[in-house]
């Protein structure tokens, strides 16, 4: 196609800007998955994968960020988890507290804003606590957003999001002509941030597991094998290099 064409019909100016096909991901979401498999393998507690899954964390956020990610979302904890054994349950939702203790300090000296998403009334109490206190302590921070998903799960959100819409037609604050993408989109856990542009999730399951199904819905996907205990810098380089070499069109045209 000559040039003059190819530039009538670009995609600038449609609903849905053309991404910046030379950066990262704005906004990159991982689901940290294979952590008791990769405990499995070694003849190891289940725990001791979570550990591990850890310092994959505690890693792959050191190299998001020096990449220029503006926002990393981790899947941590989703509300089908509490199906595990009771044990296993407590363990994990004592990591936030243990996490910051360890981490807190540093996260906060390189300007990282903590968020989280999901349900926080159904946690623990001192689980809430080390969160919020995270958050409140990384507010008014600048840099990357490390946004956690704990008690996170897309259906009861969107069920959740569809209760509050419908209270304020019934209020008669919003007319249902008025319901619009926009309007879901706020009422979601993730209102204040842009879509996901690309999403990670390792150990070989290819699914979403009810993780951020509205907002997944233009976004690029990448299911590698490797546990994520494993997950190191090369995967996470991997990943971006192919979601760079995607063209996406957001439904519209290849030219
Ligand atoms: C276990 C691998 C950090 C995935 C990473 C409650 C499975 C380690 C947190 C964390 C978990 C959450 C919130 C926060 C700070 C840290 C975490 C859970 C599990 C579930 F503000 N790791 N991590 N939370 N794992």
């Amino acid at each position: 196609m000559p040039r003059f064409l190819r530039r009538l019909f670009s995609d600038k100016g449609t609903t849905h800007a053309k991404k910046e096909t030379s950066s990262v991901p704005c906004h990159l979401a991982i689901i940290m998955d294979g952590n008791g498999r990769w405990a499995a393998q070694r003849k190891l507690p289940r725990t001791a994968g979570h550990q591990a899954g850890i310092v994959a964390l505690r890693r792959t956020i050191k190299h998001a960020n020096e990449m220029g990610i503006s926002i990393l979302t981790v899947y941590a904890f989703s509300t089908e988890n509490w199906k595990r054994p009771k044990p296993e349950v407590d363990f994990l939702l004592r990591l936030p507290n243990e996490f910051l203790k360890s981490d807190l300090d540093n996260l906060h000296k390189k300007n990282i804003k903590v968020m989280m998403i999901g349900f926080m009334e159904g946690l623990p109490r001192h689980t809430r606590n080390a969160v919020s206190e995270a958050v409140e302590i990384t507010a008014k921070n600048t840099g990357m957003v490390l946004n956690f998903a704990l008690n996170y799960g897309s259906r009861d959100e969107i069920i959740a999001a569809v209760r509050a819409i419908t209270q304020k037609v019934a209020d008669g604050e919003v007319n249902p002509a008025q319901i619009d993408e926009q309007i879901i989109s706020s009422h979601l856990f993730t209102a204040a941030l842009p879509d996901p542009d690309l999403l990670i999730r390792p150990s070989g399951e290819i699914r979403l597991s009810n993780f951020l199904l509205w907002q997944l819905a233009y976004t690029e996907l990448w299911f590698t094998e490797v546990n994520w205990p494993d997950f190191d810098r090369e995967h996470l380089e991997e990943a971006i290099s192919a979601y760079r070499n995607r063209d996406r069109r957001f439904g519209g045209i290849k030219l």
